[in-house]
């Protein structure tokens, strides 16, 4: 019999307005993250960018005004609070915001989370890597995507750490349409994947797609994650129409098996529960998933010698 229990809640945000400031947004954090205490979670895992509208949806130039919605350093005046009330309701947290990192005389900026467990220690960082979209602005799109212009690739990797009774990971939004992201983490046996994501209804690509296919490619790629790691996912929205730009929902906890345990029914601040069993992908990895028994690597090396590993040009 299991004792390895962790009751998680999936904290999804309806949009922020560009122009509300961090309190706003702090104050929507810290009913969510009460609501999860009194449903005695001990982890709250938020969005993608949670403190601020997702911003690589529209161009700006000016330097100063990008930096704007970038944190110096993490806690800060502004989003201590959120520490403080975590620690007073003895509740971890997984946190997206977007990071404003000096290294020397370098400035760089990430699109980042963390990892704070019950006591408000920073348990883990991740700076996200597979960065979507384009760095130029394309006035003729309804929208922008560009990450590529505002954000440096994370150059964090995807460590996994010990932390509420199990070994925990990162990834942001992109990310998990790559199996690579998850497995990296499968390979130093992962069993909670926490990840938030804000992603549009409408092709970014300018791809004529049917409307349902975001949600599906979303569900997928984290079931797909999940299964094939024998690992728990936490997917996280921020949901709504922001900014003119409508993104889906969907917030969900997916087992090690590759099953939804649990959805947001909205588009709005939406709390997800469900209490996780962390040995449950233990048959799996134990099983079909046993790495060391089945995985081929030797010919994985052969494919991608013979193929270059290149995918299609232009
Ligand atoms: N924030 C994201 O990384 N969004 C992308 C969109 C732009 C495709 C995503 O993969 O959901």
């Amino acid at each position: 019999m299991s004792t390895r229990l962790l009751t998680v809640a999936a904290a999804q945000l309806g949009p922020i307005p560009r122009d509300e400031g961090r309190g706003a947004a702090l104050d929507r954090l810290i009913a969510l993250m009460r609501a999860a205490a009194a449903r005695r979670a001990r982890l709250v895992v938020f969005p993608e960018g949670a403190l601020t509208a997702f911003f690589p949806h529209w161009f700006m130039d000016e330097p100063a005004e990008i930096d704007a919605y970038f944190e110096k350093d993490m806690p800060n005046p502004d989003v201590q609070p959120l520490f403080n009330e975590a620690r007073r309701l003895e509740i971890g947290f997984c946190l997206g915001y977007f990071e404003l990192a000096r290294e020397g005389d370098v400035v760089r900026h990430y699109n980042t989370s963390i990892l704070v467990d019950e006591r408000g220690g920073v348990v883990g960082q991740y700076r996200k890597i597979h960065l979507p979209g384009h760095a130029e602005h394309q006035p003729r799109q309804n929208f922008q995507n560009l990450e590529k212009r505002y954000f440096d690739v994370g150059d964090l990797g995807w460590p996994v750490w010990r932390a509420f009774g199990g070994n925990v990971g990162m990834m942001i939004c992109n990310d998990r349409r790559w199996p690579e992201a998850y497995r990296v983490m499968g390979l130093q046996d992962v069993e909670l994947v926490l990840l938030g994501y804000n992603t549009p209804y409408v092709s970014v690509n300018g791809l004529d797609e049917p409307p349902h296919l975001p949600m599906f490619h979303n569900l997928l790629s984290m079931q797909a994650g999940a299964y094939q790691n024998a690992t728990w996912v936490v997917g996280v929205a921020k949901a709504g129409i922001e900014e003119g730009v409508h993104q889906i929902g969907g917030t969900c906890i997916i087992s090690p098996l590759g099953e939804i345990v649990a959805q947001a029914a909205t588009e709005g601040d939406e709390l997800v529960c469900a209490t996780l069993d962390l040995d449950l992908g233990l048959g799996q990895k134990r099983g079909s998933f046993r790495f060391d028994a089945h995985r081929r690597t030797e010919h994985y090396g052969l494919i991608v010698e013979r193929t270059g590993a290149k995918g299609p040009k232009d």
